[in-house]
């Protein structure tokens, strides 16, 4: 568990902006955004050092022997990297997720995503509402890049204008307590590969197919701060619809269990 006993802001590692109409309706139209710069300079470095730092507490180098989620994942972030906390919780991403979701915002999901060099594994294609299923269906996952990356390193695919096909089947809770993993059928004719430099960030609505594959480099890790925002309304369906616990950020909740949580920071 980390504790601020900074006193001043972190808000100076951040670029908050507000999204253009332009940039709302390209989203709605397509699932997606990329937004450039998000964190600046020395904000990246930062938090990429106190990431690193959570991750090598827990984590060894990528084994090929091992799960995808002892390779790729890091759970709660925010608990263990306080610029990362900041950042899901005072950061640029808050703002545009209440202009793309509505004036009620909670973080839902705060985790490292990494594909290391030698992780060749693919990520089939997959909805993130289908490990998840929240409703209202208009949670949004950010991906911020803490390295270039490119096809070669495993960066992010998507099929732009695929959340327009609504929700597919998704997990059961026992299904997702075992980590099953979902592979959609999908018909890739317009996906694209999302290539992304450090300190970006790339946004999608909850039904966006997408995908990685492996990381084929020999020298270049894919890392990715994987945060997702939901309305502070939002229950899990594959839970008997029980509210999504998280950190209200904006606005108000009908669920007093959400409004009191705290995530002891
Ligand atoms: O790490 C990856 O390559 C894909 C991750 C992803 O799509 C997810 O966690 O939803």
């Amino acid at each position: 568990m980390i504790h601020n006993t900074e006193n001043k802001t972190l808000a100076k590692y951040f670029n908050y902006r507000r999204l253009t109409d332009a940039k709302l309706e390209f989203y709605d139209q397509n699932g997606y955004l990329v937004i450039d710069r998000i964190l600046t300079a020395s904000g990246l470095k930062r938090i990429e050092v106190e990431c690193m730092r959570a991750w090598h507490d827990e984590k060894d180098e990528f084994d090929s022997e091992k799960t995808w989620l002892q390779n790729a994942l890091l759970r709660n972030i925010h608990h263990k990297a306080l610029l990362a906390r900041d950042y899901y919780f005072d950061g640029p991403l808050v703002g545009i997720a209440e202009q793309i979701i509505g004036p009620d915002i909670k973080g839902v999901t705060s985790q490292l995503t990494f594909k290391m060099r030698g992780n060749t594994k693919p990520f089939h294609w997959h909805q993130d509402n289908a490990y998840g299923e929240l409703d209202p269906y208009n949670s949004i996952t950010c991906l911020t890049a803490f390295d270039d990356t490119d096809q070669s390193n495993g960066c992010l695919w998507i099929i732009p204008q695929s959340h327009k096909q609504g929700q597919q089947a998704g997990l059961s809770l026992a299904e997702k307590r075992n980590q099953a993993e979902i592979k959609v059928d999908a018909d890739e004719t317009n996906a694209i590969p999302m290539p992304m430099t450090a300190g970006q960030c790339l946004i999608f609505n909850c039904w966006m197919l997408h995908k990685s594959d492996g990381n084929f480099s020999n020298d270049r890790d894919r890392r990715v701060l994987f945060l997702r925002y939901a309305d502070a309304d939002a229950v899990e369906v594959y839970n008997d619809r029980k509210p999504r616990l998280g950190r209200l950020l904006r606005g108000t909740t009908r669920f007093p269990e959400v409004a009191a949580f705290e995530t002891d920071l």
